[in-house]
This record gives C-alpha cells, sequence and structure tokens, in this order.
C-alpha cells in the first residue's frame, strides 16, 4: 500500500522541491503539503494543501488523522542566521515540532518521521576537513545547537520507543525554485540571482569561506534514499554525515564568469562570517555511501549550468512580460 505523507514546511526552500517530487514519485493524492501560511502557490496549487502549525501537536494530529497519514516530513525550521536574531524562537520552533513529531509516532499514529539534521551541528572546535560522522561536536548557533539536541532525541526514540525517524546533517543547499530563508549558505544561491538580474554581486562572506554544498535534486535523491532504505539498512539513528562537493565563494564567482564573462564580485563579510567560520570545509559522508549506497551527482559545474539555465528561463519571461 501507498504511503500517506505529510509534509510540514512544504513552502520552503526543501519542503517545496520535496513535496513536488513526492507527489509525481507517489502521486498527489499521497502527499498532503501543509505550513503556517500559503506561501508558496506553485505547492499550494500542485495537491492537497493544508494550514498546520508545526508547533500545536493537536494541529498536526488533526491533519494526519484526517487524512490516515503514516510518514511525516518535518521540514520546517529557523535556520542560522535567522536563529541568531530570534534564538528563543528558533528554539521553540525547531524543538517543539521535533517533539510533536515524534510524539506521534512513539503513540503509534505515524509510522515513519524524516527529520532534517545539518553541518551547522559542528563547531569552531571540530575538525575541519573532512569532518567525520563521529567527533567534536560544540555547535555555537542556536540552530546548530536545536540540531545537536534533535540528534540526541531522534536516537532516543528509536532506541527507547522503536520510533523509525530518519535523518541527514544537510550542507548548504542550491536550488533555483524557491530562494531559502535566513541561511548562512544562501549567499551561494543568492549569487546566481544577482549574476543575471545585476551581473554584480557584494557577497556577504570573504571569498576564501570554503563550506559544504550540494545542489537540491542531490539533496531531494539522498532524502527519497533514505527514506525508501530498508529499515535495517539506516544503522545510524541520530543524523547521517551528507556530502557533495565543497567551494569557496570565489570558485563559485570563477565558475559564474565562464558563462557571464562580465560578472563581478565583491566581498562585504556581516554577522555571517562568524557562523560560516564555525563550520567544516568538507565532510567525510562515507557511512551514508556504505549503509543505504548514497552517492551525489551534481558538482560545481552542473550546479553553475542548471542554475543559470534555469534562472535566465525565470527571468526571461519576467523581463520579457514587463516589456
Ligand atoms: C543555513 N542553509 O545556512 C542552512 C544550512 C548548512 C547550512 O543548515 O543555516
Amino acid at each position: 500500500m501507498k504511503s500517506k505523507i505529510l509534509m510540514i514546511g512544504a513552502c520552503g526552500q526543501i519542503g517545496s522541491e520535496l513535496t513536488l517530487k513526492l507527489r509525481r514519485l507517489f502521486g498527489e493524492e499521497n502527499v498532503i503539503a501543509s505550513d503556517i501560511s500559503y506561501s508558496n502557490l506553485d505547492v499550494v496549487n500542485s495537491g492537497i494543501f493544508e494550514i498546520v502549525d508545526a508547533q500545536n501537536y493537536a494541529s498536526i494530529k488533526v491533519c494526519v488523522e484526517k487524512y490516515k497519514i503514516d510518514t511525516i516530513y518535518l521540514m520546517a525550521a529557523i535556520l542560522s542566521a535567522t536563529g541568531e536574531k530570534y534564538p528563543m524562537k528558533a528554539w521553540d520552533l525547531n524543538m517543539e515540532s521535533l517533539f510533536h513529531v515524534l510524539n506521534l509516532a512513539r503513540a503509534k499514529f505515524i509510522k515513519k518521521v524524516f527529520w532534517p539534521s545539518s553541518i551547522a551541528v559542528f563547531g569552531a572546535t571540530t575538525p575541519k576537513e573532512f569532518t567525520p560522522q563521529y567527533t567534536i561536536m560544540e555547535p555555537s548557533t542556536v540552530y546548530g545547537i536545536t540540531k545537536q539536541v534533535g540528534e540526541r532525541w531522534c536516537e532516543y526514540y528509536h532506541k527507547k520507543y522503536d520510533v523509525d525517524v530518519r535523518s541527514l546533517r544537510y550542507p548548504g543547499i542550491i536550488s533555483w525554485k524557491t530562494l531559502p530563508g535566513g541561511g548562512t549558505t544562501d549567499y551561494a544561491v543568492e549569487i546566481y540571482h544577482k549574476a543575471i538580474t545585476d551581473g554584480f554581486y557584494d557577497c556577504f562572506l570573504t571569498e576564501e569561506t570554503e563550506l559544504p554544498m550540494m545542489f537540491m535534486d542531490d539533496a531531494i535523491k539522498a532524502t527519497i534514499d533514505i527514506m525508501t532504505a530498508n529499515k535495517d539498512a539506516v544503522k545510524i539513528r541520530s543524523s547521517y554525515n551528507l556530502a557533495a562537493i565543497s567551494f569557496t565563494p570565489k570558485e563559485l564567482a570563477e565558475s559564474i564568469k565562464k558563462h557571464i564573462p562580465g560578472f563581478k564580485i565583491t566581498y562585504t563579510p556581516d554577522y555571517r562570517q562568524d557562523i560560516a567560520n564555525s563550520w567544516p570545509k568538507s565532510i567525510n559522508d562515507s557511512y551514508a555511501r556504505e549503509d543505504w549506497k548514497w552517492k551525489h551527482q551534481f558538482n560545481i559545474e552542473d550546479i553553475t549550468k542548471e542554475m543559470l539555465l534555469q534562472l535566465n528561463k525565470k527571468y526571461g519571461a519576467s523581463l520579457n512580460k514587463s516589456k
């Protein structure tokens, strides 16, 4: 029997694309999208959509019972940069939503949970190159703290209550369909938009700030791979390191210049530089590659080519409209 999926945070950067992909894979009628507002019309208009408050247990439970949900993807969260502006809001949303979903699974209202962690669980004292799955973790952002604590609770609920919760430590995610919101890696999305609209980008990180990154299609594939893997293959129930590539803003700009020779970039680091400095440069995801055969596909040139192709279409269309 096909899964009945509830996507919480379906209007967000990852949630929106995950919803559209799952609808194509499992049928629109089997993927219920939800968020706190109707902020992504592609998602709202492509299938069943419900307003669900991720911080309200009853709000989630009503939706689970109404549609006989058996699987929840919990994609609602406040990310690193915004979390530093509103620390208690970030703690409340990121933790309350996780407990509600884990408790629904513990009470057997649902069977399976996906919950995203992040490389933000690592801190300045973590080895920065090829960061291992098991190592020092002293996150210095509220977002990173919620992800570290969340991983502990996921593993606890799995061991204590046999909850089938699965998780990935996402790197920075690059996509063209939905803008990211409030992340430190958002420069790697903004730069493509500005390269097309302005031919210029003022980057909020320094040119040599190397960070782990991934194209959205790879992130979506990894998420579906781990959620469809045999239960016994998912040996790590805190969260798996997940990697594709790493690059600096300078390297990304060079990749764009191959397509837009006149593109110019300047660097004006802001408060997000301190966050980026505390994160790894590259990630060792050998456990994911071994346990459930993870393999990334997109390198920096593939990403730049696809981002510029799709955004040129998007802006070209809007530019034509404005004429
Ligand atoms: C952020 N995009 O920048 C998120 C992500 C690894 C970074 O968790 O906060």
